[in-house]
């Protein structure tokens, strides 16, 4: 692949300028599946900064069937940079091509953790096979950006083999990346006493892999019994979750964790994918049809309605989306 050099997070410019906007799209996207890394960088942008201005070129790509898109969510320093790093190897070992995205955590309690990724992935920043690239999460609490699944579109079509997303868990952020990605694995920890409740509301139903991380720590087994004592409970379904323990700073259950992977996108694949395709779409038609609605426009009308004393809001959203 020419000009494989890794641009991270580099924002390059984001929109084309007037002149012979066409071509120089037609243009972006010849050197793209010519696999520029810059060119991929530059589409990224374009479509982060301006959704509804990269519709055309979003269509007109072919997102490749053959990636593999994952999902690492689990509370903060759960150790998601650690697993996703030894995974990066075991991958670039296999020849693959990776890319990482990292949601980058604009809140106060993960400030920091991005630069610490920073220092652990050096070593792959430089790797041609890899493309590393962090996604603001514009406020919304570790969770994803509105941009995410065109960005990861993006990625397909560039033919990685592997494409692996990092989000912390917390609140609506893992029901998000469940609906992004074909295998969620959520990481916890011993130490994971207030997960075990989250898990009754919300990690139990995205995961598709349990991993019980930092297994060197005393408690790891019990956490494992644990979990597979609440998933024995589950009405049977096609995919039974596994509980792998793991060591990511010793790299330990790495293939077990691909392995199972794989077993995973074999078994459901046929019948995920329909349910991911439609959550999909309906995103993507939420967020089109939002970008209808201006919000300051939107607060003057309220304003001059709720003016009247029989100001009613449901009549008001009412006659507001014509309906
Ligand atoms: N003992 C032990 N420490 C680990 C293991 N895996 C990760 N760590 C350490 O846990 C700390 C947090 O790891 P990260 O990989 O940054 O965790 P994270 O989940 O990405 O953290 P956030 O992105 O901040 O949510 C680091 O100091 C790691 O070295 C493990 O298997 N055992
Ligand atoms: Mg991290």
């Amino acid at each position: 692949m020419e000009q494989r050099k890794n641009r991270g997070s580099e924002c390059l410019p984001a929109t084309l300028g007037n002149k012979s906007r066409t071509m120089d799209k037609q243009h972006l996207l010849q050197e793209f599946y010519r696999g520029s890394v810059r060119a991929l960088s530059r589409l990224i942008s374009l479509v982060e900064n301006d959704p509804s201005g990269s519709l055309d070129l979003l269509s007109n790509l072919n997102p490749s069937k053959k990636a593999a898109v994952v999902g690492i969510t689990g509370p903060p320093g759960s150790g998601k940079s650690t697993l996703i790093n030894a995974m990066v190897n075991t991958l670039l070992g296999e020849g693959k091509r990776v890319a990482v995205v990292a949601v980058d955590p604009s809140s106060p309690f993960h400030g920091g953790a991005l630069l610490g990724d920073r220092i652990r992935m050096q070593s792959h920043f430089t790797h041609p096979d890899v493309y590393i690239r962090s996604l603001a999460s514009r406020g919304s609490l570790g969770g994803l950006t509105g941009t995410s699944i065109e960005v990861v579109d993006v990625l397909k079509a560039f033919g990685f083999d592997y494409i692996l997303i990092e989000t912390v868990g917390v609140g609506q952020s893992e029901v998000e990346i469940a609906s992004l990605a074909d295998t969620t694995l959520v990481v916890l920890v011993p130490e994971a006493g207030d997960e075990i409740q989250a898990l009754k509301s919300g990690l139990m139903e995205i995961a598709d892999l349990f991993i019980v991380n930092k297994s060197d720590r005393e408690g790891a087994r019990e956490l494992a019994i644990v979990l597979q004592r609440m998933l024995h409970d589950r009405p049977p379904s096609a995919w039974q979750i596994p509980v792998i323990q793991t060591i990511a700073t010793g790299n330990e259950q790495i293939g077990e964790i691909f392995a199972q992977i794989r077993f995973h996108q074999e078994a459901v694949s046929g019948l995920k994918r329909p349910f991911l395709l439609a959550s999909r779409a309906w995103q993507l038609i939420a967020s089109d049809r939002m970008r209808q609605v201006n919000k300051d426009e939107l607060l003057k009308q309220v304003e001059a309605a709720a003016a009247h004393d029989d100001f009613n809001l449901y009549k008001f959203v009412k006659k507001y989306s014509g309906r």
